[in-house]
């Protein structure tokens, strides 16, 4: 029997959704990962620009706010456990609505209902880190308050972020009373190269969305979070990365797994995913 492992892909717009999800499409066909395809994938029209610019060397635009695709893909690992891989390719900014205008569309509660597992993207460079009591000096908080006008009220990245997952466990109906095990949740913290860090995803996260981690892990009973560099440097959209051309976009990229251990293979977050079965 092949299992359905339907992901429900959660980043909002510039994390690098489609170019993990293109990324990911080439290691499954170059065959060279712990997941390989294993028969023919369909609706890859989400995947081939941004296949055909990495293939250059170069990256793909922004996603249309407007577009949701899913494609299908027949996997399957070294132990010869298949699945098939629902993989979507959406603009990050309907993620973003979700939380903003507090409804949720019927498409989306679908797919929160059909989805096996949970995969949120955060891109730690592009969040603003926080002003509060230990980075800034009290006093500038009392000049804030006797100011006239007070600057519209607008909830923090990672209070957003958190916002976001208490929105979708609450349309899947859970009952929090003990962390969850299913859906399993798995944070990527994506475009690592960018942070130059040598911390433990688990630890930077801790650090830098500390509400977030806290939330997270009062939720669910193994949260698994990874660092990955889908393209391993950025690239640009007009001039071409030679080594790139020449080589072949299968040669870049990796992931850093809980343990800090660096690999080549990305779809590691995913083949995980499998082992346990659902
Ligand atoms: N340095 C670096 N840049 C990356 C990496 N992955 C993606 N990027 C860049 O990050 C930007 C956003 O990537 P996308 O994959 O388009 O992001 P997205 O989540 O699909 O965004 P929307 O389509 O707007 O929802 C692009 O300019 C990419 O070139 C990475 O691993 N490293
Ligand atoms: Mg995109």
């Amino acid at each position: 029997m092949t299992a359905q492992h339907t992901i429900l892909l959660v980043g909002e717009s510039n994390v690098g959704k489609t170019h993990y999800g293109a990324q990911f499409l080439k290691r499954l066909m170059v065959k060279a990962c712990a997941l390989k395809m294993s028969g023919a994938p369909t609706n890859l029209e989400a995947f081939t620009t941004a296949l055909s610019c990495l293939t250059e060397g170069k990256s793909t635009d922004h996603t249309p706010a407007n577009i949701y695709v899913e494609s299908a893909w027949p996997i399957a690992d070294e132990a010869g456990r298949h699945a098939e891989l629902v993989w979507p390719d959406y603009g990050g900014e309907q993620v973003r609505n979700l939380v903003m205008q507090r409804r949720i569309p019927a498409a989306w509660r679908e797919r929160v209902l059909e989805a096996s597992d949970w995969v949120l993207l955060i891109r730690l460079h592009s969040l603003r880190s926080e002003d509060d009591l230990f980075s800034r000096p009290l006093q500038s908080f009392a000049a804030t308050e006797t100011q006239e006008a007070a600057p519209a009220y607008e909830p923090s990245d990672q209070a957003r972020i958190v916002e976001l997952l208490q929105m979708l466990l609450y349309l899947a109906q859970f009952h929090l009373d003990r962390p969850l095990r299913k859906p399993r949740l798995t944070i990527l913290l994506s475009c690592w190269d960018e942070l130059e860090t040598t911390e433990l995803p688990p630890n930077l996260l801790a650090s830098r969305l500390p509400m977030l981690w806290s939330f997270v892990r009062s939720n669910w009973t193994c949260p698994a979070v990874f660092g990955l560099s889908a393209l391993e440097r950025a690239l640009s959209k007009t001039e071409a990365d030679l080594e790139y051309a020449t080589r072949g976009p299968e040669e870049f990229g990796y992931i850093v797994l809980p343990d800090g251990v660096k690999k080549p293979d990305i779809t590691l977050p995913i083949q995980r995913l499998m082992v346990d079965g659902i």
